[in-house]
């Protein structure tokens, strides 16, 4: 940890200079991560050109003050006209200095930060630091001589592994590598830098620039690798616009001298800056990190907990399970009788079989983490835990006997929280004599995998509870998003109407493979249909059966879907469903059958079917989304448009470089979108109902970030 110096001095200039002996010490302090904006990158400029004018000085040490050595570019500055000096310039400069530079890196060294290093002449890291080029995760390349001096000191294959992947890179691996120098043998990264500094002195070792580096002489072996790489990226990310780019700059670096190959780097960069995929994935990386900033978790600190209760071992109770025993936490699970007990400690176990049998655990490894794990039919095995989780059957008599059992035996002060989907938490926080201690944790399955956990804040509950569950939320590494209680929340409330569009679209002449072929086009993994095939479509119809009685007559109502589970056919699980799944295949075949299912529902209803475009599809797929997103947004469900994003980005597998449904909203324009519900709405007017909040929007000329920014 480099010292921070905190006066406004620091911030008007980020970058001070001090001699030690004859090596000048130039530490970036840019408060929180060091990065790289226009006063850091003109306070380097300066650090390297006085050193150089400067006859005392005989090597240069660069370090970074805080948690990091520099977290890259300043991503607030993308989009905004460019300032001078470019980080490129820079870079360069550094790498020109008659002086030898060395890098001594700490925490992370991501991004413009690694070509800050790498445009040093010698990189020393501590253990812990971490290396890499993410650019790719914002719609970028690294822009400032990454794609070429990256190869020419590790190879192609190497390179291209880091860049197209964006991944942190120890730095015992980056050691190994040739991406560092040198591994230091304490934590005290300042000492370890000067010593490094001191020593190379003493070997007279000069400046060593990394654009001579020679890790691309063998051709063969490197053009191999960049043929593999562009099929890997044909292959896997055909959607995406800077992972192609990528590859032809490291192609460049192999075929083209630095200086040439370095122009190309900068044109792609620019290309990648102009491209909407860049917007959407910024907006991705901004919108999960303010989340977490809500106004209970402002005004309360989280109580403590160190040890979770789980009700419930089915789908969710142990993946919840897993997902505590993963950070570490010790799990109680209280089950209904003995069999169920057994079999929720075998779904916990089966995940761990499944990682040792992969090599990823050890043995003793599993025995440890289920060492934290106790099982019991006993409610009163939760008298010490800190935090329940109730993940038992979706059925509000069912789940208020649960919280009357947790009322009765948990301690005062212990949380206790739900998983339900869709029930109405406000009535199971009603139901006991400490309402104030209940909040919903809306887990997705499967909960030690996804990434989402919607929080869900019932009128009742106190301030330090839902605080407690966004540092929960942290303690799993899972992505929480505030919710308020209505029925399924943000993430289900907006798939029910999107769902309903595609069964619409269905039912007027879209086959539902097409509906899915148009959706996966746009970016999904998979279309509505192949989803309601994996997740099971027992549960939808379980939905639509409890909610018939409150249906409104008068609204639309498709019942293919219902034709199909009539049949037993749910999907994965019963080897067909929308698709076929022969012996037990999860990639389905469209399936005959169902398209006449289809066509008898056509005629049972009177429609005559019509063909409908890709682009005719996702405009009114995406305008259910969007107008529902504005009326969650409008009824303050979801705090703020990028509160949906997130959700849908996390839970939902929508396109991340689209930075989720209100984000694409705006960069396709509200007014398009309005008109084209005010359009559809003439052949259905009541599913069809323009939001509130959009038409209020597209009125004041306004879009849904004007609402993230007014939020922040
Ligand atoms: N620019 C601006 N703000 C940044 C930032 C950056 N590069 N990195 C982080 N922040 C903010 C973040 O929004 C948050 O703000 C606070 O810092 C703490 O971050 C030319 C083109 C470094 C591993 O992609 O991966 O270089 O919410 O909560 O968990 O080739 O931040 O507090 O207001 O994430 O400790 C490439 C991005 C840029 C790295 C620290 N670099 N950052 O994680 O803290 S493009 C990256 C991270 C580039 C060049 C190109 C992580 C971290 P707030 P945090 P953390
Ligand atoms: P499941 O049927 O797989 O598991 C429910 C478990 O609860 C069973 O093992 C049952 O024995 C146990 N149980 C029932 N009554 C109990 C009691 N009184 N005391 C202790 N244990 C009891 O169900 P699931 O899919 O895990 O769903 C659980 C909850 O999570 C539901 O509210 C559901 O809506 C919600 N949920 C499910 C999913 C999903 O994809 N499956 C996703 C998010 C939320």
């Amino acid at each position: 940890m480099v010292q921070e110096a905190t006066s406004s001095a620091a911030e008007a200039n980020p970058v001070s200079t001090e001699l030690r002996g004859k090596i000048l010490l130039v530490t970036v302090d840019n408060p929180p991560v060091n990065a790289l904006g226009v006063a850091v990158r003109r306070g380097l400029m300066a650090a390297i050109e006085g050193a150089d004018a400067n006859p005392a000085v005989a090597a240069v040490l660069i370090v970074g003050a805080g948690r990091n050595f520099i977290a890259g570019a300043d991503i607030r500055e993308f989009g905004l006209p460019p300032q001078q000096p470019l980080l490129t310039e820079v870079c360069n400069r550094i790498e020109a200095s008659r002086k030898p530079v060395i890098a001594a890196i700490h925490g992370a060294a991501l991004g413009g930060g690694l070509e800050v290093a790498l445009g040093a002449h010698y990189r020393i890291a501590v253990a812990s630091a971490k290396l890499g080029l993410p650019e790719v995760a914002l719609g970028l390349l690294p822009g400032a001589g990454g794609t070429q001096r990256t190869p020419r000191l590790v190879g192609a294959k190497a390179a291209l592994d880091i860049i197209l992947s964006g991944r942190h890179v120890p730095a015992a691996e980056a050691l190994k590598l040739g991406l560092i120098d040198r591994l230091a043998k304490s934590d005290d990264t300042l000492a370890e830098g000067l010593a490094y500094a001191q020593e190379l002195l003493a070997a007279n070792a000069g400046p060593r620039r990394s654009r001579d580096g020679t890790a691309l002489a063998d051709r063969a072996a490197a053009q191999a690798a960049i043929d593999a790489a562009k099929a890997d990226v044909q292959k896997k990310q055909r959607n995406l616009f800077s992972p192609h780019k990528i590859v032809e700059a490291v192609q460049a670096a192999l075929d083209k001298p630095f200086d040439e190959a370095l122009k190309l780097e900068r044109q792609f960069f620019m290309q990648c800056l102009d491209s909407p995929q860049r917007a959407g994935l910024i907006h991705a990386f901004f919108a999960e990190r303010e989340v977490a900033k809500v106004p209970e978790a402002a005004a309360a600190q989280p109580r403590p907990f160190k040890h979770i209760g789980v009700v419930g071992g089915g789908t969710m109770g142990a993946g919840i399970a897993v997902a505590a025993l993963d950070a570490g936490l010790p799990v109680t699970m209280v089950e209904r009788d003995e069999a169920s007990i057994n079999r929720g400690r075998a779904n916990v176990e089966k995940v761990y079989d499944g990682l040792v049998a992969k090599g990823r655990m050890t043995a003793e490894g599993k025995a440890a983490v289920m060492a934290r794990f106790n099982g019991s039919t006993d409610y009163a095995a939760f008298q010490d835990v800190d935090l329940v989780i109730e993940a038992v059957f979706e059925d509000i008599d069912v789940k208020k006997a649960v919280f009357a059992e947790l009322d009765r035996v948990c301690k005062p002060g212990a949380v206790l929280a739900t998983n339900t989907s869709y029930l109405d938490i406000d009535a199971i926080a009603a139901s006991i004599s400490r309402p104030q201690d209940v909040v919903g944790l809306h887990f997705f399955s499967p909960a030690n995998i996804m990434k989402l956990l919607e929080i869900v804040v019932p009128a009742q509950v106190s301030a330090d509870v839902v605080a407690t569950a966004f540092e929960l939320a942290k303690k799993l590494k899972k992505t929480p998003v505030r919710a308020g209680v209505c029925d399924g929340f943000i993430g289900n409330r907006i798939l029910a109407v999107y769902r309903q569009a595609a069964d619409h679209l269905m039912e007027d002449g879209a086959s539902p493979y097409d509906i899915d072929a148009a959706v996966r086009e746009f970016g999904y993994p998979m279309g509505p249909f192949q989803v309601s095939d994996l997740a099971g479509g027992d549960i939808g119809w379980a939905t639509r059966k409890r909610k018939a009685a409150t249906r409104n007559p008068a609204a639309r109502y498709v019942q293919v879907a219902d034709r199909i589970c009539e049949r037993g056919w749910f999907g994965q699980k019963t080897q067909r469903g929308w698709y076929l799944y022969p012996e037990g295949s999860r990639t389905g075949q469209p399936d005959p059958e169902v398209l006449a299912i289809v066509d008898a529902e056509r005629q049972r209803a009177g429609i005559t079917p019509r063909r409908f475009s890709n682009e005719e599809i996702i405009r009114r797929y995406m305008a259910a989304m969007i107008n529902e997103g504005a009326n969650v947004v409008h009824e303050r469900i979801a705090l703020r448009p990028l509160d949906v994003d997130v959700t849908f980005v996390h839970g939902y597998g929508f396109p991340r470089f689209r930075g989720g449904p209100m984000k694409y909203a705006d960069t396709v324009g509200l007014d398009k979108v309005l008109a084209d519900i005010r359009e559809f709405a003439k052949e259905d007017p009541l599913f069809w109902q323009p939001s509130p909040l959009l038409v209020k929007l597209v009125e004041e000329g306004k879009n849904f970030e004007s609402l993230n920014k007014a939020a922040s």
